[in-house]
């Protein structure tokens, strides 16, 4: 079990945005920042050197109390001490599950209510659903917030939007939701990393409060 509002705030790692804006620097950015979560995506380095990267920062996380799961590399995952692992659809959740163990996260990439179910009964602790298409991931198909809808109302998962977000919209997903906005360029991209973090914290801090009103 995951708490939901370790997801609240969930960057993205990308090497794609330039040398000041690597995965190192990004996840500083993201912590200082106040994100609740990190994930380190990088599908450009291989096992032997995505291993000490995702080791050093995982320790980084754990200092600031901040969840770090690697993407896709259950191997890097297991190996480098990160809190756990987040797999897209090519993923085997059933042997994330069995490997991780019960105490490690698993998050699952899904694309609609069918896949939410397979994914929960495989073990998955939280589900992700991209929202918007996006730059960043031109092969992502957007489900829109309805799709993000379906996927909450099937699932007793919490469920991150990604795809898209950026504080101008952070609220929408929400409102359909979701626990948590997982941004890549809208930190990664942004022309202050710790600020961009900062004001999706502040929109999730505000949400909930009023959440919790009603
Ligand atoms: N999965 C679905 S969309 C996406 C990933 C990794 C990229 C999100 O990037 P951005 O820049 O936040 O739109």
């Amino acid at each position: 079990m995951i708490d939901p509002r370790a997801l609240g705030v969930y960057v993205v790692t990308s090497s794609a945005f330039g040398p000041g804006r690597d995965h190192r620097t990004v996840t500083h950015a993201a912590i200082d920042g106040g994100a609740t979560a990190v994930q380190l995506r990088a599908p450009e380095l291989d096992d032997d050197a995505l291993l000490p990267l995702a080791s050093e920062l995982a320790t980084t996380c754990r200092d600031a109390g901040v969840l770090f799961v690697v993407n896709d590399r259950l191997e890097v995952a297991l190996g480098s001490g990160a809190s756990g692992v987040h797999l897209g659809q090519d993923g085997d959740p059933h042997e994330a599950r069995r490997r991780l163990g019960a105490d490690r996260v698993l998050g699952v990439s899904v694309g609609g209510a069918d896949e939410a179910v397979a994914a929960e009964r495989a073990g998955a602790d939280y589900l992700g659903v991209t929202v918007w298409s996006t730059p960043t991931k031109p092969d992502a198909e957007p489900r829109g917030l309805a799709g993000l809808g379906d996927v909450v109302e099937i699932t007793a998962l919490p469920v991150v939007g990604i795809g898209g977000i950026f504080a101008t919209n952070a609220t929408l997903v929400l409102e359909a939701g979701a626990a948590g906005v997982a941004v890549i360029s809208a930190v990664a991209a942004a022309a202050d990393p710790v600020g961009a973090t900062r004001d999706l914290v502040a929109i999730v801090e505000r949400f909930r409060a009023g959440a919790f009103r009603r």
